[in-house]
């Protein structure tokens, strides 16, 4: 059975850029809610049930018809939040160093320019979905991506290095219909130390 994992700071971390009772909210209500959904529709499939939600996602195929579309949604959710969460934080390096700064120079020149793509996808996304920059299967080809709802790269089996929610859940209390505000202030509060760890386990 799938768990709600802790957060790893306090709700209030992340102000004033992302406020308290969004986090609370975010994690205690949404999260917590796609990690029930998931465990019900796993509740007669013992088999997949010891699998991890990344190798779920990553093998969506081998997941009976009957109850795909719920593990893509609710275990799609349980994982871009846990990803979500970890990805976060305050008081580290405002920007990227080491190989992934090299890489993202190479591909989109500099940081700002990246930031600038990125954003841009993030305000552009119709509905509610996420921003992804991801790798390719091989740990190559770097790039950004939208994914509608709780869809991520792990379904397209690519590596994900760094996310964004644009649900207006993880947003509105704070920024109402504001999402370019929100993308935003969200620059500030990226832990970029957790992202180049999963950029060089992603690299190849
Ligand atoms: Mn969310």
């Amino acid at each position: 059975m799938f768990t709600l994992p802790d957060l790893p700071y306090k709700y209030n971390a992340l102000e004033p850029f992302i406020d308290e009772e969004t986090m609370k909210i975010h994690h205690d209500k949404h999260h917590q809610a796609y990690v029930d959904k998931l465990n019900t529709a796993l509740e007669n499939h013992t088999d997949l049930q010891s699998m991890k939600i990344e190798e779920l996602l990553m093998d969506i195929k081998k997941v009976p018809d009957e109850i795909r579309q719920a593990v893509i949604n609710q275990g799609g959710g349980h994982f871009n939040h846990s990803f979500w969460w970890e990805i976060l934080s305050t008081g580290g390096s405002k920007e990227p160093t080491g190989k992934i700064k090299e890489e993202i120079e190479k591909v989109w020149a500099t940081f700002d320019k990246f930031k600038e793509e990125f954003t841009k996808n993030a305000t552009t996304l119709f509905g509610s979905g996420w921003t992804y920059l991801a790798a390719d299967e091989n740990g190559t080809n770097f790039h950004i991506h939208n994914h509608p709802n709780q869809e991520n790269p792990l379904l397209h089996n690519h590596i994900p290095v760094l996310g964004l929610d644009v649900w207006e859940h993880a947003y509105y209390i704070l920024y109402k219909s504001q999402r370019p505000e929100y993308v935003k202030n969200w620059w500030n509060v990226i832990n970029w130390d957790k992202v180049e760890e999963k950029f060089n386990k992603a690299s190849k």
